[in-house]
């Protein structure tokens, strides 16, 4: 719907609010706000685009192992496709309908606005301007992460003051271009950035010397270091500064004012979260379903509890959507087990514990 045709919708239900102020048809009128309020939803709401299509399109990365990966048998892999996978089996049914669309860093909030993905998930950070100024919604976190600074081992780099006048490379259209800028700047610290579009060109730039330091999330960093090729040096051949230079917390976003949509992705987050704190994995949803514990395992996998009714929270889709999302992908645990534990990027004591092991990995309640 156009933005012309919705400021006309909205100024039609703002007149007729009015109008109910004065007048005796309050009912009536009431209803038809509501009406009119629903007709908005439902003409925008992707929700109802997948569910027609039976497809779910997916922005993602296609060249960082661990997140998102197209491997060389074909197909898409890694801890933001598995999120694609869930909210496919939540909405479809079925994990395999998804359309993975690559995208690089500087083209993925134009194909998420333009309508060309339906949600993106590709490590991308939540931060105040992409959230307003670019139209997007952040769903949840899945990874709190933070930028880091990799250099050669034989570099004598070891803090980024001793960086002084070096030159760094890194992606356009991330906010690891940002935040290099910052840490520098505001240290008075000399530096040139090298940037690049994609991060094949930056990686052969690294390898050939023409920087001193590569920047960029630290997951990101693990996943490029771990496949560092011998023939540059192998992984050992570089390290990672301890100075964590920001926030980045990554996560799934959908487009502004699209809430039904929204609201099946952030709680299919919320749900596998939920199903790691409750003992529910991929191998044994169908017997908790069977036989639920506990009232809450019930609402949570969309089943009764004894003989009492199924909780459906109207979110649009079969009340068993995390139980599909579970059966397709497991709980959080069991992706971050899969993608980011062989890449070395330890979750105990992390940001990315649940938070009943102290860490920032929580859901609000299913109820
Ligand atoms: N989280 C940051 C950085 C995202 C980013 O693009 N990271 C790089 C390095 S981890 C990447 O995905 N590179 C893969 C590629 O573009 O080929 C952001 O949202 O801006």
């Amino acid at each position: 719907m156009t933005k012309l045709k919705l400021s006309f919708l909205f100024l039609s239900v703002m007149s007729l609010a009015i109008f109910v102020a004065c007048s005796a048809e309050t009912e009536t009128i009431t209803k038809e706000v509501e009406v009119i309020k629903e007709v908005m939803v439902e003409a925008k709401s992707t929700l109802k685009t997948v569910q027609d299509r039976g497809t779910l399109k997916c922005g993602v990365n296609d060249n960082l192992t661990g997140f998102g990966v197209l491997t060389s048998g074909g197909t898409f892999e890694g801890f933001d496709i598995d999120y694609c996978k869930a909210v496919a089996a939540a909405i479809l049914g079925d994990a395999s309908k998804v359309e993975y669309v690559p995208l690089t860093a500087s083209a993925r909030f134009e194909a998420l606005s333009s309508g060309e993905i339906d949600m993106l998930v590709r490590n991308t950070t939540w931060t105040a301007s992409r959230d307003r100024d670019l139209g997007n919604d952040f769903t949840a976190t899945t990874f709190y992460d933070g930028q880091g600074m990799m250099v050669y081992a034989d570099s004598g780099y070891k803090t980024i003051e001793d960086m002084n006048g070096s030159t760094v490379c890194v992606l356009q259209g991330t906010t690891t271009e940002l935040n290099l800028d910052d840490r520098f700047t505001s240290a008075g610290l000399d530096y040139t950035p090298l940037t690049f579009e994609t991060n094949d060109p930056l990686q052969a730039a690294f390898e050939e010397k023409r920087c001193d330091g590569w920047t960029t999330d630290k997951s990101g960093l693990a996943s490029k270091r771990a496949e560092f090729p011998a023939s540059a040096g192998g992984p050992d051949s570089l390290v990672v500064l301890a100075e964590t230079l920001s926030k980045e917390p990554l996560g799934p976003l959908t487009r502004d004012n699209d809430s039904n949509f929204y609201d099946v992705v952030q709680w299919v987050v919320f749900g596998l979260i939920q199903a790691e704190e409750s003992g529910i994995t991929s191998a044994n949803v169908s017997s908790m379903a069977a036989n639920p514990t506990d009232p809450g395992m019930a609402r949570l996998l969309g089943v009764a509890f004894g003989d009492g009714k199924v909780a459906d929270f109207s979110f649009g889709v079969d009340p068993t959507f995390i139980q599909n999302a579970i059966s397709a992908v497991g709980n959080y645990g069991e992706i971050y087990e899969r993608h980011l534990t062989p890449l070395g990027l330890t979750r105990s004591g992390s940001l990315n514990a649940l938070w009943t092991n102290g860490g920032l990995i929580y859901a609000p309640p299913f109820r």
